[in-house]
């Protein structure tokens, strides 16, 4: 396994539309095991494969992306009464060539973030419930209904593979704010 390099913006690769997945051999096990690993050690909660330069329609998703090998740590945030926190439970989710069937009438509002627009958020609306479909490792055909978080990032995921960003989602003028405020956090590092 290894950590690949996550690009960013302006990257002209992120406006690529990516190709579906069509052979489900050891390559394609290799890019999942090297996405799993670059999102957690970014951290991120989900990690398109565009995002690492592969333009295929391969998505990673973790909403718990803590340690699970890490011991529990002590903690004595809370006064002088001494605990630990066991660390969250990995739950890794990989989604080859996802599709969106019946998105709801009703929207979430979330904070978004992009690691390939770093240290920029804002207001994204999205359907609350969407039913997926997509494909496993195996290539075996997958379908649930899912609300929530997980809802809102695999939107988000399977954006990129359309070569969409969150701040696309925004009016012209928030995402030229978001833009310069990146400029500027760039010039200032
Ligand atoms: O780590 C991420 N956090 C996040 C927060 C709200 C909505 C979507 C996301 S996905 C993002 C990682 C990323 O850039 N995935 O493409
Ligand atoms: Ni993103």
């Amino acid at each position: 396994m290894a950590i690949r390099e996550i690009i960013e913006i302006p990257d002209p690769r992120l406006k690529a539309i990516s190709t579906r997945v069509e052979v489900f051999d050891d390559e394609l096990r290799t890019l999942v095991a090297d996405m799993f690993e670059t999102m957690y050690a970014a951290p991120g909660i989900g990690l398109a494969a565009i995002q690492v330069g592969v333009p295929q329609r391969v998505l990673v998703i973790d909403l718990q992306p803590d340690d699970p090998d890490a011991e529990p740590e002590e903690c004595t945030a809370h006064g002088d009464h001494k605990h630990t926190h066991q660390p969250v439970k990995r739950t890794p989710r990989v989604f080859i060539n996802p599709e969106i069937l019946d998105p709801s009438e009703e929207f979430n509002v979330y904070s978004e973030g992009c690691l390939s627009v770093p240290e920029i958020y804002a207001d994204v609306e999205r359907p609350a419930r969407i039913r997926a479909r997509w494909q496993d490792l195996d290539g075996t055909v997958q379908e649930e209904a899912i609300d929530g978080l997980l809802a809102t990032c695999l939107q988000h995921e399977m954006d990129h593979l359309e070569g969409i960003l969150f701040i696309d989602h925004l009016s012209r003028l928030k995402r030229q704010m978001a833009l310069k405020k990146l400029e500027k956090l760039r010039k200032a590092a």
